[in-house]
């Protein structure tokens, strides 16, 4: 099962001030700059209608909203964090297993307490669609299938305050018509260069020929479209651990594509993260640099050591070599915000075992 919230961080504000409930509601990132820089973080489905989609700059959106009464709000990531966190806990009391898959979202195994019934499965659903919206008054919609990947395209099918069961013997019938976007790892680009092949619905990369699309996307992912697209899907529910990384992401003061004022900004984000890192005793061996253009799109480019880092004179090394390459490979457009994330985290060395921690400190 998998359950996803409707216009997350939009519902909660109206849960919060019901009066806003009739207008179109914006949640928005502002940027450090002032005024109305920024982006569209989501809106309620009023919005939607009238062409306000989340991503958007700020500044689109209040032109589409003109004269409409629509409400700007800003992100209140606490608030929805407490949400998220009581509604985590609600669905984990539901499942065999659990798996939460972001703020809004988390994938239920099921099959032991409804004994693979979908039948069963389905009022299950429904139970849990009733308890949160008595205890939390938000709506959600659900997906129902004999994996992750079908229950998650189930679970956006109808939207908002959806219930899709999709059965063994309907898989097909479901998967077929739906445009190949809706598969995860197919991106607007993979499913332009999908089109262009003359494939644009699941039916259609489901039976196409397997080593066509290896030689167009390489192995693993040719295998893996192959494999998504017959419902293919073997990954287990499993709660994942604590924090695989650490980002930040600042503004710049203004667009840019000079190497040094891009630097500046980013080593101060590279410095506060070691000094974090440290303080919870982890090392890491990935560092990746986060470009968010002036046209909005986002692009990462990641360099991992085999060994740990834990100094941030190296992570200023690779952050440099990493924004050199970046901007070799996109030299047109400035750059907006700019970030930087550890990842593959390692216990650092210091923090041995008891027994080899007890012996050293002995002989020292
Ligand atoms: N979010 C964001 N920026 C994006 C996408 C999402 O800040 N580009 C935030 C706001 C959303 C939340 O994450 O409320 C959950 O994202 P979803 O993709 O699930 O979108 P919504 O819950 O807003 O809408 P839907 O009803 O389509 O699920
Ligand atoms: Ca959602
Ligand atoms: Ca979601």
């Amino acid at each position: 099962m998998h359950v996803d919230l409707d216009y997350f961080f939009a519902q909660v504000e109206e849960r919060e001030n019901p009066s806003i409930k009739d207008k179109p509601v914006v949640v928005c990132v502002y940027s450090a700059r002032g005024g109305d820089s920024g982006a569209v973080s989501t809106t309620n489905y009023i919005a939607r209608r009238l062409g306000v989609k989340s991503g958007i700059p700020i500044v689109f959106a209040k032109r589409i909203l003109k004269d409409k009464a629509a409400v700007f709000l800003p992100v209140n990531h606490p608030l929805y964090g407490r949400v998220s966190e009581e509604i985590m806990n609600l669905l984990r009391s539901h499942s065999d297993n659990f798996e939460q898959g972001g703020i809004d979202e988390a994938f239920l195994e099921v099959t032991k307490r409804t004994e693979g019934d979908y039948e069963k499965a389905q009022s299950l659903a429904q139970e849990i669609k009733t308890e949160i919206l008595e205890k939390e008054r938000l709506t959600c919609s659900i997906g129902i299938g004999l994996n992750k990947l079908v229950a998650k395209i189930a679970s956006d099918y109808l939207k908002p305050d959806g219930l899709t069961v999709v059965k063994p013997e309907q898989l097909t019938e479901f998967l077929s018509p739906l445009p190949v976007g809706k598969l995860l790892g197919v991106g607007r680009k993979t499913e332009e260069r999908m089109n262009g092949l003359g494939i644009e619905y699941i039916g259609q990369l489901a039976v196409f020929d397997p080593r066509t699309l290896t030689d167009h996307f390489g192995r693993t992912l040719g295998i893996y479209f192959h494999n998504a697209a017959n419902g293919i899907d073997e990954s287990l529910v499993q709660e994942r651990a604590e924090a695989e990384s650490l980002s930040r992401i600042t503004t710049l003061k203004e667009n840019t594509r000079e190497l040094n004022k891009i630097l500046e900004e980013v080593y101060k984000l590279s410095e506060d993260i070691v000094r974090r890192m440290k303080e919870r005793n982890l090392n890491f061996k990935s560092v990746t640099v986060i470009a968010i253009m002036e046209n909005l799109r986002i692009h990462s480019r990641t360099k991992t050591m085999g060994t740990s880092i834990d100094d941030s004179e190296i992570v200023k090394t690779l952050v440099k070599e990493l924004f050199e390459n970046f901007l070799k490979e996109e030299p047109k457009l400035e750059l907006r915000r700019v970030g930087i994330k550890v990842s593959n985290f390692a216990q650092e060395k210091s923090q041995k075992p008891l027994d080899v921690f007890l012996s050293k400190d002995q002989k020292n």
